[in-house]
């Protein structure tokens, strides 16, 4: 269960491969147990547990496959 719910807006994400890519890399990621992800609205929804990662960690991995994490 995730101990921590954040949405990011997430700039550049285009169709169901990028999509793909976003989540694979977020949820590779440790202590990260849900990646979910909205084209329409450039929405990255991760719920994760803060004392195995944190949300630079995981904006590091979304900007890592080539997309703006806008904060
Ligand atoms: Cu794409």
């Amino acid at each position: 269960m995730p101990k921590e719910t954040q949405n990011l807006n997430v700039q550049g994400m285009s169709c169901q491969h990028c999509v793909h890519a976003v989540k694979s890399s977020v949820s590779a990621l440790d202590g990260v147990d849900s990646v979910d992800v909205s084209l329409e609205k450039n929405l990255v929804t991760v719920g994760f547990d803060p004392a195995k990662t944190s949300l630079q960690s995981i904006t590091t991995a979304i900007e890592g496959e080539g997309y703006t994490v806008v904060r």
